[in-house]
């Protein structure tokens, strides 16, 4: 039986493996949430929506007689890649995560580690300050205790509801994000602080690295821990395992 993966999308690795398959001719499908209102287009089938916790997914994997799982979310996607990894036991089918590095500070840096967005929200407990809190849409409402700061949002979709921070501005934009927009942006609002998700990769670096250009601090949150699986860093090593996890199950 020739591969059929299922890809766990949402990241710039995850669309750099779907072009990878479909120039390889690998069969595949990628999976979105559903969080954003047009995920953007990709050289593969996709669907869209959860599949309804493990079952579901165990469900789909049989239905759709996926030979291989490839969970290429991003690092805080926590729950569907422990939902993977539950399914994939269950079922049998190969899983492997394609996981970028986290960031580390380079000189010039000035971070302060949080264990996750709570403590970003415990660190906010500070003077008035100017902060550039880009984490996206879904964590917000936990920074509502901390209004005393002005607040530059980036969120992908303009909000249905306010967010209830008093004091804020909205940019709407989705990334890949630059350098010179990131700092130009930056310099705009006047940031005096950035928050920001240890996401690693490319995607969401631009503010690092504008921070450091500014001499400007930033409260970086550690990404959830995840159980033990097999994990790759690039689409080339996908496709190898997907030859050598074929070549294992006979597949
Ligand atoms: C729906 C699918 C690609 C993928 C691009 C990457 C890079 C650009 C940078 C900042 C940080 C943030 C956020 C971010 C980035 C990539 C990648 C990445 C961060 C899309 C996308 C989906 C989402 C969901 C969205 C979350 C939000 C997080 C915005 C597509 C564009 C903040 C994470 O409004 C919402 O509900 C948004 C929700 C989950 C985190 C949050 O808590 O709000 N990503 N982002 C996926 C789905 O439905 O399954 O349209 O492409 C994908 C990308 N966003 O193909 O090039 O690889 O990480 N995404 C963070 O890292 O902090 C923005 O503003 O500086
Ligand atoms: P999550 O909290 O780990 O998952 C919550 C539920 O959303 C899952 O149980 C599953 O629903 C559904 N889900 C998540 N990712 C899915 C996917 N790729 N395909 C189908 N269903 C999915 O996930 P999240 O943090 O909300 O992330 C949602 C999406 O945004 C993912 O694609 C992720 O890669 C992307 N993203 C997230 C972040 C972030 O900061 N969290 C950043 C960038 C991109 P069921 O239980 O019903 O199956």
């Amino acid at each position: 039986m020739e591969p059929n993966l299922l890809v766990l999308g949402g990241t710039t690795e995850a669309t750099a493996l779907c072009r990878a398959m479909s120039d390889a001719g690998v069969r595949g499908m990628i999976s979105f949430a559903g969080r954003v209102a047009r995920p953007v287009r990709q050289p593969l089938p996709q669907r869209v929506g959860g599949f309804g916790g493990v079952a579901g997914l165990v469900d789909y994997l049989r239905q759709a007689a996926i030979t291989h799982v490839v969970d290429a979310t991003h690092p805080f996607a926590a729950q569907m890649s422990r939902h993977a990894i539950a399914a994939c036991s269950e079922t049998g089918v190969p899983l492997t995560a394609l996981t970028r590095a986290p960031w580390t500070p380079e000189p010039g840096d000035n971070w302060t580690h949080v264990a996750d967005i709570d403590s970003a929200v415990a660190a906010l407990d500070r003077p008035a300050a100017r902060v550039m809190l880009a984490i996206g849409r879904m964590n917000l409402p936990a920074f509502a205790p901390r209004p005393q700061h002005f607040y530059l949002l980036r969120l992908v979709d303009p909000p249905e509801t306010p967010p209830a921070l008093p004091d804020h501005h909205i940019e709407v934009d989705r990334g890949p994000f630059s350098f010179d927009g990131d700092l130009a942006l930056m310099r705009q609002h006047a940031i005096s602080l950035v928050v920001s998700k240890n996401s690693g990769g490319t995607g969401a670096y631009a503010k690092i690295r504008a921070a450091r250009a500014l001499g400007l601090p930033v409260i970086m949150i550690a990404r959830p821990d995840l159980p033990p699986r097999h994990e790759v860093h690039d689409a080339h090593a996908v496709l190898d395992w997907v030859g050598h996890a074929s070549t294992d199950l006979g597949v």
